[in-house]
């Protein structure tokens, strides 16, 4: 056992919105998790954390509020907006602990020897800076490894303004080990070589644990033009399904947890050998847990007796992607569903005894030259096939196929600052579409959805 102290830091959201749908700080803490296998002490303070006792003590709560699967909103304290999104006619905050709590946090950890703090969204990235800033202000000259989707996708702009002494793109875990090594010594005895071998994530140090978040594989063939999981997440691997189930089946009985939403980007893929095997597993093993997918699967592999394996092995949240009804567009961005195929998708979950209130089809709004009633037409359908439309506002993003198109498009200079892929932006941009009219959009799913 080594005597040096790493302290992980996850973040604060700044943003108009933000709500917790399970998250946590998964790639922070698997970091954690192969660091403290070779002998570091570690801990953690999770701006995110809304059981954070002295929170609870603040909001006048004994626990949070949340929804029965565990989910519900962020403390939210209201801040300046930045100068370059003035036009967002919404308030901007802080999601997640009052500043005061986490100065308390910070002296209330080990004294670290070095501090790996993630990054979430791009557009996060003040947080980001506003906690470097905090701890380099209270430990002083210890140092700050960054990493995470922001640090990945926006690295030249990490580098220069973040403050942080090193940055880090991508998978982080292997590379962190040999950095904090190099910078504050000790042994290294074990290093993964593939994704079998690593640590599970230190979700002990969460102060909760009624929900996680499970990862079954990593990166995602598709190549969808809008999408950045392979430069964040790499090549697409999946692990030993049996070792995903003994992995769920430790934290149920260690720590009674009774929801994990799965964070796979393409958790159906190769379905014999994966997912099914999965299930069955759970099944077999009686645990009995609700599980989510709110990062969305693939249609096309919802048969009926994958379906039926789902709603028994508790699967809850059910989350399909369309993009759009539009078929020359969905080849054009990925070509990974028709409409045809979302239909079958839902009456085959329909016919194992799925509502369709159970299942949310997210739709892409606000493409570069998608026209309004595209939008809408796709909303349409999927009230039709008889699911809720679940909007995502389309944003673009760095090093992403669509980003080139979109810098057209857009006319503005998204290069600027990371700020600019907020997704509040893109509906106050559109050519020949108004606000107005993305209002619409809006009110035509919740209009649509009540009927479901
Ligand atoms: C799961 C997920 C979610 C979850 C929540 C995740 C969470 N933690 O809260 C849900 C489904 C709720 C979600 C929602 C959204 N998401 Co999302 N999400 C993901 C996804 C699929 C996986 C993230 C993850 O946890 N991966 C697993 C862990 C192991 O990886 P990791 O966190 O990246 O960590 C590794 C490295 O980054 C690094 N690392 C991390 N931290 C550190 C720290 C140090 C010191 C070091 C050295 C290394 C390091 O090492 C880690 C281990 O290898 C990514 C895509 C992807 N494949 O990365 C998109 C992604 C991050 N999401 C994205 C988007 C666009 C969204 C939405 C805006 C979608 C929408 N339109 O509604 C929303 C917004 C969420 C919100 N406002 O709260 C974009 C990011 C866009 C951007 N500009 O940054 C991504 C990249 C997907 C995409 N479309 O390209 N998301």
């Amino acid at each position: 056992m080594s005597d040096k102290n790493v302290l992980l830091i996850n973040p604060w959201i700044y943003d108009f919105a933000a709500y917790d749908m399970w998250s946590k700080p998964l790639g922070l803490l698997y970091i954690g998790g192969l660091l403290r296998a070779n002998g570091y002490k570690i801990s953690l303070i999770n701006c995110l954390d809304r059981y954070n006792p002295e929170l609870l003590v603040y909001q006048n709560l004994i626990t949070p509020k949340s929804t029965e699967y565990d989910c519900g909103k962020f403390h939210k304290e209201i801040i300046e907006k930045p100068q370059i999104l003035k036009d967002v006619q919404r308030k901007y905050g802080r999601y997640g602990l009052p500043i005061h709590i986490f100065r308390n946090e910070l002296k209330k950890v080990p004294k670290p020897d070095i501090i790996l703090v993630t990054s979430g969204m791009t557009y996060w990235y003040p947080g980001v800076f506003d906690v470097i800033s905090e701890v380099k202000g209270y430990f002083g000259d210890i140092p700050v490894i960054l990493g995470g989707t922001y640090a990945t996708l926006c690295y030249d702009h990490a580098i220069e303004h973040s403050k942080a002494d090193y940055v880090i793109c991508g998978e982080g875990e292997v590379k962190a080990l040999k950095l904090v090594q190099e910078l504050i010594g000790g042994n290294i005895s074990f290093i993964p070589q593939n994704l079998d071998d690593y640590p599970y994530p230190a979700y002990d140090l969460l102060t909760s644990k009624n929900s996680l978040a499970i990862l079954t594989s990593r990166g995602c063939p598709m190549g969808c033009t809008y999408c950045a999981s392979s430069i964040v997440a790499g090549k697409f691997r999946q692990r030993d399904p049996i070792k995903v189930v003994d992995e769920i089946e430790f934290y149920y009985k260690a720590f009674r947890t009774k929801n994990f939403a799965f964070y796979d980007d393409a958790l159906l893929l190769k379905p014999d050998e994966h997912i099914t095997v999965i299930l069955k597993e759970i099944i077999d093993r009686k645990i009995n847990c609700n599980f989510h997918t709110p990062n969305a699967m693939h249609a096309s592999q919802i048969n009926e007796s994958l379906a039926k394996l789902m709603f028994n092995a508790g699967f809850k949240t059910i989350r399909i992607s369309l993009e759009t009804s539009n078929i020359t567009r969905q080849k054009a961005i990925g070509n990974k569903v028709t409409p045809e195929i979302l239909r079958e998708a839902i009456i085959n979950l329909k016919k194992v005894g799925y509502k369709g209130r159970d299942i949310g089809v997210y739709v892409l709004i606000c493409l570069p030259g998608q026209p309004l009633e595209e939008m809408m037409e796709s909303v349409r359908y999927v009230h039709e096939c008889g699911a809720l439309t679940k909007l995502a506002v389309y944003s673009p993003i760095p090093q992403t196929k669509e980003w080139d198109k979109a810098v057209k498009y857009f006319g503005f200079d998204l290069n600027a600052d990371p700020l600019l892929h907020n997704d509040s932006i893109y509906p106050l941009r559109l050519n020949d579409i108004t606000i107005d009219d993305i209002q619409k959009v809006k009110a035509l799913a919740l209009e649509l959805n009540k009927e479901i």
